[in-house]
C-alpha cells in the first residue's frame, strides 16, 4: 500500500469504529456504546488513532500577539485536601516531585532543581472537552529529559501522573496517563510556569504537564508524582485517569 492508501485505509477503519466521533464532544461521551468502546487504552480504535497521527508531529505554536487576555481555569482550580494545603502554607517549599515505578533510579526533585534543568517554552492553544480554548504560554521541564535521568525499565509502558488535588473531596486524587513514548514528544513538558509568571494555584501550580496534542483533561495540574507502569490495572477504575473512568476516552488527542 502507498502511504496515501495506507491513511485512506486507517480513515475508514478509523470511521468503522467510531474514531471520527472523538475530538471533544461531550454529548457523544454520554453514549455508552461509545464508551465502552473507547473506554480502554488498549482499544483498536487507539491503535488506530495513534496510527494515524505521526508520533513527532508538533502542535501549533501561536506568537505573544496571540496570547488570550484571560487564560480559564477548569476542574480544580483550590485544591484543599490536606496534603495541599500544607504545601501552600510554605509556598511549595517542600514540594517534591516523585519520579518512580519501573525506573532504575528513583527521583526526589525540588522545584530548584526543576528549574535548573534545561527548558522549553511554547505558546499554543488549550482545547477543553467543554468547549472553550485558550491560547497560553508555558514555560517548563522536557518530560523526556526527565524520564532519562530516572531511566525506563523494560516493561514501562504507561506514564502516571499523580496529583494533589480530589475533585469529589474525598479520598480519590486525580490522576492521569499516556504512553511512555508520548512523554517524549518535544512539547511535553512540565511546566511551572504560565505567561512568563510562576504557575499559579488555578492553573496547576506548583507544576503541571502539558501534552499540546491532547485535550485539556489530559494535562494534569498539582503533580506530585511520576510512575512508570506496564498497566493501570488497580489504579481507579482502570481506565488511566480520572475522566477516563467516568467515560471519557484515553486518547484524548486533538
Ligand atoms: N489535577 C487536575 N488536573 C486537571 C484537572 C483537574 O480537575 N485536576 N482538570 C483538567 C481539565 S478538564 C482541564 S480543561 C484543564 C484545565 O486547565 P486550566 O485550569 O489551566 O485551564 O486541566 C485538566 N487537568
Ligand atoms: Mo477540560
Amino acid at each position: 500500500m502507498s502511504g496515501n492508501e495506507r491513511r485512506r485505509f486507517l480513515e475508514k477503519l478509523a470511521l468503522a469504529s467510531g474514531a471520527v466521533l472523538l475530538g471533544g464532544c461531550d454529548r457523544l461521551a454520554e453514549n455508552s456504546t461509545f464508551k465502552s468502546l473507547l473506554a480502554t487504552a488498549d482499544a483498536p480504535t487507539d491503535f488506530v488513532l495513534h496510527a494515524l497521527t505521526p508520533e513527532d508531529a508538533l502542535a501549533q505554536e501561536f506568537t505573544e500577539a496571540d496570547l488570550s487576555p484571560v487564560f480559564k481555569a477548569n476542574g480544580s482550580i483550590n485544591p484543599q485536601t490536606p496534603e495541599y494545603l500544607a504545601m501552600v502554607a510554605n509556598d511549595f517549599a517542600d514540594y517534591r516531585l516523585k519520579i518512580s515505578g519501573l525506573v532504575k533510579t528513583p527521583l526526589s526533585l525540588d522545584l530548584a532543581e526543576l528549574r535548573a534543568l534545561p527548558s522549553r517554552t511554547q505558546i499554543t492553544r488549550h482545547d477543553c472537552v467543554e468547549g472553550w480554548s485558550c491560547i497560553g504560554k508555558w514555560k517548563g521541564t522536557p518530560l523526556g529529559r526527565l524520564l532519562d535521568m530516572a531511566g525506563p525499565q523494560d516493561g514501562a509502558k504507561y506514564v502516571l501522573f499523580h496529583c494533589a488535588d480530589s475533585l469529589d473531596n474525598n479520598d480519590q486524587r486525580y490522576y492521569e496517563s499516556i504512553y511512555l513514548a508520548e512523554a517524549y514528544h518535544p512539547q511535553s513538558i512540565l511546566a511551572y510556569e504560565m505567561n512568563d509568571k510562576t504557575l499559579d494555584i488555578p492553573h496547576g501550580a506548583p507544576l503541571r504537564v502539558r501534552l499540546e496534542r491532547k485535550l485539556g483533561y489530559k494535562m494534569a495540574k498539582y503533580i506530585v508524582g511520576i510512575e512508570l507502569v506496564q498497566s493501570m490495572a488497580g489504579l481507579g477504575a482502570g481506565k488511566g485517569g480520572y475522566w477516563e473512568d467516568r467515560g471519557y476516552q484515553w486518547h484524548g488527542g486533538i
